[in-house]
């Protein structure tokens, strides 16, 4: 048996879905261009006209709106309504540049509360449930926007919020909660204390996790399982389209369901601008259909995923995104070939003896460029004989190139001497621009 928070709106027949999905976009198209001077100019320059756009078919003749286009407009340019109807603003920090401001109207939260409790839902939450929301309350949407769908389903929310681990296991002791939200990275901390300290995952409540906000890959899901004892799930969202809550995983886990009625996906080839079939990978392209304050048309994410159109087991009519494997940005091209840390994470955790704690270094040595990986030893591994350390080596080297076809060196470090993180982990270390610099 599935569950669901909103039954008849994630199961909607495709044709009335479709039906709603043309409304909503012909409203928001006449909202943008009506109040958002950037839009008024960008759909000018293209030649299209609010009335242009009749059914939700028509996106396609849309320009792109792109992360330079916000920063452009910071940090309230591209907001449709005045001030007084903005009732909260978050923010993205980006590594470069200027942070991306977003901004939400009352009706805008309403939104956020109703597709974070379909997150929630569609994993098996219900108002009984306690929610442990360990993802940072601020700027960042992940603290309040798990708050937010917690609280709409009704369940008793604990804002722990991130950091201070010791702390956060007395919280799960004693408050007894029956979920937490935070990120995969933080749930290894947690399960890392456990272990330090002696204390069992049973002694805790927790049934589900809600993970996202970082890419994290299914050997990482069975690591994460087998020490917190509980059933993780999903969840994808960025701060410009709402944050956490864009799109979740079902019971059946084979992909995550996009809150469709509210955000209309579409999958680019990056280079071209055109659309892909379904099942090609691409760029994520977001459309909002019902935001007030910050309606984002064809929104360039630059994360990478591929559309599942089929039908899901669940009964949801919703199209699935496939697990977000990362940000173009986050792609290495390492000697011309593509490599993101999700795929080696994959690989080192198939293994089956390593910790799940690595970093990826680059290098430029003359013109050619050099990845290593460093990964942590387990305590086990720690005391090895040299030799047996060495063959370890060699293992990790080899099934690394055997999968993606590229030659590293591994290096191996003693256990805890990689960072860990409370919010998302840091797993490349980019030499390469240094290098340039220097030379
Ligand atoms: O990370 C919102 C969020 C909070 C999602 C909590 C899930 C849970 P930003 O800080 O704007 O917002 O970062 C958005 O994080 O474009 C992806 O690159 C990445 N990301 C988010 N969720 C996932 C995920 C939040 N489940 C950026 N898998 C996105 C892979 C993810 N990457």
């Amino acid at each position: 048996m599935y569950h669901y928070y909103n039954e008849a709106a994630e199961c909607l027949p495709r044709s009335q879905l479709s039906a709603l999905q043309s409304e909503r976009l012909r409203v928001q198209i006449k909202r943008v261009y009506d109040n958002v001077p950037h839009y008024r100019k960008a759909f000018d320059k293209a030649g299209i006209a609010p009335g242009d756009i009749t059914s939700i078919a028509d996106i396609a003749k849309l320009p792109f709106t792109t992360k330079q286009d916000m920063r452009d407009n910071y940090p309230y340019e591209l907001f449709a309504v005045p001030m007084n109807e903005v009732v909260r603003i978050h923010a993205s920090s980006g590594t470069t540049g200027k942070q991306t401001v977003v901004g939400y109207t009352r009706a805008d939260l309403a939104v956020w509360g109703e597709v974070m409790a379909r997150t929630l839902g569609a994993g098996g939450v219900t108002a009984s449930d306690i929610g442990h929301i360990s993802y940072g309350y601020g700027l960042f949407t992940g603290g309040l926007g798990g708050n937010i769908g917690s609280e709409t389903i009704g369940a008793a929310t604990i804002p722990a919020s991130v950091g201070n681990t010791k702390r956060q296991v007395t919280i799960l002791q004693d408050f007894k909660p029956t979920f937490i939200l935070c990120t995969p990275s933080y749930a290894l901390t947690i399960a890392e204390y456990l272990e330090d300290n002696g204390i069992s995952a049973d002694t805790l409540s927790l049934k589900y996790g809600f993970f996202g906000a970082e890419p994290w890959t299914e050997q990482m899901r069975t690591e994460i399982e087998r020490k917190l004892h509980l059933k993780s799930f999903d969840i994808y969202g960025l701060s410009e389209i709402i944050g956490p809550g864009v799109a979740y995983e079902c019971e059946a886990q084979s992909g995550l369901h996009v809150a469709e009625d509210h955000f209309y996906l579409e999958i680019i080839d990056p280079d071209t601008g055109e659309v892909l079939p379904d099942g090609q990978q691409g760029e994520i392209v977001f459309t909002c259909l019902t935001k007030e304050a910050l309606p984002l048309i064809r929104y360039r994410t630059r994360d990478v995923g591929t559309k599942i159109s089929e039908p899901c087991k669940c009964g949801r009519t919703h199209v699935r995104l496939s697990k977000p494997q990362g940000r173009t940005d986050d792609m290495l091209i390492i000697r011309g070939v593509n490599v993101f840390p999700s795929q080696v994470e994959a690989v080192l955790l198939d293994l089956g003896y390593l910790s799940p704690y690595y970093q990826l270094i680059v290098d430029r040595e003359g013109n050619l460029d050099r990845l290593t990986v460093l990964v942590e030893l387990t305590e086990e591994h720690f005391t090895a004989e040299i030799s047996q350390i060495e063959e370890l080596k060699r293992k990790i080297a080899a099934a690394v190139q055997s999968m993606l076809g590229l030659a590293v060196s591994v290096k191996l470090v003693s256990p805890k001497s990689i960072d860990r993180f409370e919010g998302k982990a840091v797993r490349v270390i980019d030499n390469r621009d240094k290098a340039f610099r220097a030379s």
